[in-house]
């Protein structure tokens, strides 16, 4: 089934793979084929490892930048109990990062390298965190529909190839599905309020859409990366699939509260079972994934804050032979 040679031609128009040894190539895809996972000490092809880096490394500066726009609604949690849960979740999302960059790493490129490129801008991470948390409703949509758009993706990659993402995202969705349900019922607790909760919902709601329907990426037929990930079982379904299974999943559950989407042409279609939509603008999403989003130099230059006013502890950790200083009493 695998001479290489129609494997090579299957990817006639990237050079990087056609150089690979066609023979690898084959062991390599079989072994994909049979659901077996990669390791890092095992030969890959190296498109595969540089497809990792990049979606794994956008992953991981996707979660510690999302940690922002939550992060800064900490303070002004409505009631203590809020207050915990919310602290607990952003913690969760920096412990999310400190996962995927250890899988990326096992790939080569090291953290040093990863959060260099994050802050000097040549990094990708997710669209959606470049927009502001207006109010506290505009937290508890991320903290619902995010989160959520996030399991479905994730979900599905964790049955993916290569072992150390797939574990990493394992932990990462057990731990989001709590956020899920955090989110859900802040959410709830909103739409069921006053007068003034429900119009701060559905503003929040009107605010974000948009921005959650671009978080799977961009449809199918102008995706760059779907055809190899998916054909080394890198992303275990496509953008198209993810979008779909989120509206699926979760328009009922909002229409349920009373509200609103601010989608005409929002709805499922009986014949295909598919959710028929506006397509959101993808010029904004380009914009906005190249750095010019309301909110990127702001979540970057936290970032170049955060790093420089830490470097002295990372400075003081890599020194192993320096001795520790009695502070005076
Ligand atoms: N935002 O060929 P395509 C969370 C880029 S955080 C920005 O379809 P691919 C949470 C894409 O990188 C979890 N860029 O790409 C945290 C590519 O550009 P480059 C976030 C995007 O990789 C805190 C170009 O567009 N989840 O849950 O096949 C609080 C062409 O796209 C986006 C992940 O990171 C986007 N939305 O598929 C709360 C999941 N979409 O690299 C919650 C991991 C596309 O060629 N990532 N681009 O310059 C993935 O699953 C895939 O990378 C994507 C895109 C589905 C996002």
């Amino acid at each position: 089934m695998y001479g290489g040679g129609g494997i090579v031609e299957k990817f006639e128009g990237l050079k990087e793979v056609s150089a690979e040894d066609p023979i690898k190539l084959a062991e390599f895809e079989a072994r994909i084929d049979r659901g077996e996972k990669i390791e890092p000490s095992d030969w890959m092809p190296e498109l595969y490892r540089k497809q990792l880096i990049r979606m794994i490394e956008q992953h991981a500066h996707s979660e510690i930048i999302g940690a922002l726009p939550e992060g800064t609604w900490i303070t002004r949690a409505p009631g203590f109990k809020r207050k915990m849960a919310l602290m607990a979740k952003v913690q969760d999302e920096v412990g999310h990062a400190q996962l995927l960059y250890s899988a990326a790493e096992t790939l080569g490129k090291p953290r040093e390298q990863m959060i260099e490129d994050l802050i000097t801008g040549k990094s990708k991470y997710s669209n959606i965190f470049n927009y502001p948390a207006f109010t506290w409703a505009d937290c508890t949509v991320i903290s619902w529909l995010v989160d959520a758009g996030a399991i479905v993706n994730q979900l599905a990659n964790s049955r993916g190839s290569f072992g150390p993402y797939c574990r990493a995202l394992e932990r990462i969705c057990a731990e989001e599905s709590f956020h899920l349900k955090y989110g859900h019922d802040s959410v709830v607790h909103l739409a069921t309020g006053t007068p003034i909760q429900r119009e701060m919902i559905q503003a929040a709601l009107n605010r974000w859409w948009p921005p959650i329907m671009h978080f799977f990426g961009p449809p199918d037929k102008m995706s760059a990366h779907t055809e190899v990930l998916m054909r080394w079982k890198v992303k275990m379904s496509s953008n198209d699939d993810c979008r779909q299974q989120f509206l699926d999943m979760y328009v009922p559950k909002i229409w349920e509260l009373g509200l609103s989407l601010p989608d005409p042409n929002l709805r499922k279609d009986s014949e295909s079972g598919l959710w028929l939509f506006t397509e959101p603008d993808w010029e904004e999403f380009k914009r906005v994934i190249n750095g010019d989003g309301p909110c990127n130099a702001e979540r970057l230059s936290v970032r170049r804050t955060v790093e420089s006013r830490g470097k002295w502890v990372k400075d003081a950790l890599k020194r192993a032979e320096a001795k520790y200083v009695r502070p005076y009493a």
